[in-house]
């Protein structure tokens, strides 16, 4: 079988960290779900719809560790695997000391998806070709390091049925998945024009209520604007009325005083 694993560019690393703190951030903020090994060893992780795998809840991983985890969804679906980051203890004399292992089935004699890996790893992502891949993590007793963040999102092939999204690369993902930041497609099609996507429960795209609230902010400055213009000449008319009274009244008082002064 051929190994799925691409691997990564400088600049695709780049993005892989940029990727991690954004996972960490939406897994904690969007309540995705995150399972670690070392809490599942040797048992059975059921994937939904995606979520991520960690070696442990903390920084580092442990030493002494012998899990093997099967990540299983429904039958007629595959697992995409994305690694945000792969920092293992390096290899001693060109033998891993702490590995992982991906295989495509739900035991370790199933074929394997990536070799024994160890050591400082650009990869990007593997692709199951049944709906279980299992975990083989292995660590010696001394010497740990950060360990890896694997983000998993369940799919199937087009044709896609209700409630899913259909990626350009043909893969059929949960609609839930489009624009939440995470390439959950491997092609990024679930994150493209996200602003024409998303659906509001109004029934609109976000890009139309962005339209219509700055088609309401401009109709009301239009609204101020001819506000404050009726309001100025209305203020204007009365100091004009004002000023001719004001000079209506001089000119009678003035007639007054005249005759008075001349006793007419
Ligand atoms: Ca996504």
């Amino acid at each position: 079988m051929a190994i799925e694993v691409k691997i990564l560019s400088p600049r695709s690393r780049d993005s892989s960290v940029f990727m991690l703190i954004l996972s960490i951030f939406i897994a904690f903020g969007e309540g995705i779900q995150v399972s670690y090994l070392y809490n599942s060893c040797n048992t059975t992780i059921l994937a939904d719809i995606t979520g991520l795998v960690e070696p442990d809840s903390s920084l580092r991983y442990r030493n002494n560790q012998d899990c093997h985890v099967v990540l299983s969804t429904e039958p007629s679906k595959k697992l995409l695997l994305q690694f945000n980051r792969f920092v293992l203890e390096e290899a001693v004399n060109g033998a891993c000391v702490d590995s992982l292992r991906l295989h495509d089935g739900e035991s370790d004699m199933a074929s394997p998806l990536t070799p024994k890996l160890c050591g400082r790893q650009s990869l990007s992502e593997v692709v199951s070709t049944s709906s279980n891949v299992t975990f083989v993590f292995e660590t010696d007793d001394t010497g740990v390091s950060l360990g890896f963040g694997i983000l998993y999102t369940v799919f199937e092939d087009a044709p896609c049925s209700a409630g899913q999204f259909q990626c350009n690369n043909s893969r059929c993902i949960d609609y839930s998945l489009i624009c939440d930041s995470l390439d959950n497609c491997g092609d990024n099609s679930d994150e493209a024009q996200c602003m024409d996507v998303i659906e509001t429960s109004s029934g609109l795209t976000l890009g139309q209520i962005v339209l219509i609230a700055l088609g309401g902010i401009v109709v009301i400055v239009i609204v101020i604007f001819i506000a404050r213009s009726l309001a100025q000449k209305i203020r204007s008319n009365k100091l004009v009325k004002q000023l001719r009274a004001d000079m209506d009244n001089s000119r009678v008082d003035n007639e007054y005083s005249n005759k008075d002064f001349w006793g007419k």
